[in-house]
């Protein structure tokens, strides 16, 4: 498990408590973004032709969902447990993936991700249910998008005006290769790109285990494959908080129990 601890756990938890985000520089070595980055057209065409199939097509050019699935870079990226020990405290113990999906920020074409929005529906205050994880794949500047972070806005249930919102929201701007971590509550927006290049980006949420997934991920994995995957993937892709669906996998000792025990 690699883990790059650069910032003390501590200044973690304060940071996050008061501004809700926090930016970790040089996390991820320059040969995996590349190996991140040629991987990711091939998901994407998969995906842009469900899109297009679907009619799903509105402000969705660019975007990347449920990349995780077995043959591709996704399983390997999520074993490596990037920040795995602030995520853990951010969420009070074990915790697991609650979507995994990419985004090249097009010229001039804003996907619906440029809307002031967050990612968890529900204001919780102090409890934290959900965190977000952006990977930068390529450098964050203001002239390619990078992402508007309200900051301090996790602590406050009421949805910002657009004009408040972009008067006072910080830039995410930073090196490719790192990584922003944010509470789930804070408002936020992908900036307009007026380059010519893309702004591509890794975005994952984590939840506490006994939250809904946006995918039912150990059955897009399949549970046939459980024994292929290490004792950190089962938990994070959500093996260990499965919903039984039988009498017969719900009458099972704890080893063998669809929902584990630890899972809050
Ligand atoms: O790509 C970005 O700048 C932000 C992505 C985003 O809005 C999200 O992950 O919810």
């Amino acid at each position: 498990m690699k883990q790059i601890e650069q910032i003390p756990v501590e200044s973690f938890r304060s940071t996050m408590r008061e501004k809700g985000w926090i930016y970790f520089e040089g996390i991820i070595e320059d040969a995996y973004v590349d190996e991140l980055n040629n991987a990711l057209p091939e998901l994407y065409q998969t995906r842009r032709n469900i899109q297009v199939k679907n009619g799903i097509v509105d402000k969705t050019e660019g975007t990347i969902h449920h990349m995780l699935e077995q043959g591709n870079i996704s399983l390997d990226f999520l074993a490596r447990m990037y920040l795995d020990a602030y995520i853990r405290d951010f969420l009070d113990g074990n915790y697991i993936l609650n979507s995994f999906g990419g985004l090249f920020n097009l010229k001039d074409n804003l996907s619906y991700t440029g809307n002031v929005h967050r990612d968890v529906r529900s204001w919780t205050g102090d409890l934290k249910l959900m965190i977000n994880m952006l990977v930068m794949l390529d450098d964050f500047t203001l002239d390619n998008g990078a992402t508007y972070l309200l900051t301090g806005s996790h602590q406050h249930p009421d949805k910002p005006t657009d004009e408040e919102f972009f008067a006072k929201a910080d830039r995410a701007v930073g090196k490719r290769g790192s990584i922003i971590l944010f509470d789930s509550m804070l408002w936020h927006a992908t900036g307009e790109n007026k380059t010519g290049d893309m702004r591509r980006a890794l975005t994952l949420t984590f939840t506490r285990p006994f939250l809904k997934q946006q995918l039912d991920y150990p059955r897009y994995i399949g549970y046939e494959n459980i024994n292929s995957l290490s004792a950190d993937l089962q938990q994070v892709i959500g093996f260990n908080a499965r919903v039984p669906s039988t009498l017969d996998e719900w009458y099972q000792p704890p080893a063998n129990r669809m929902y584990k025990p630890g899972q809050g």
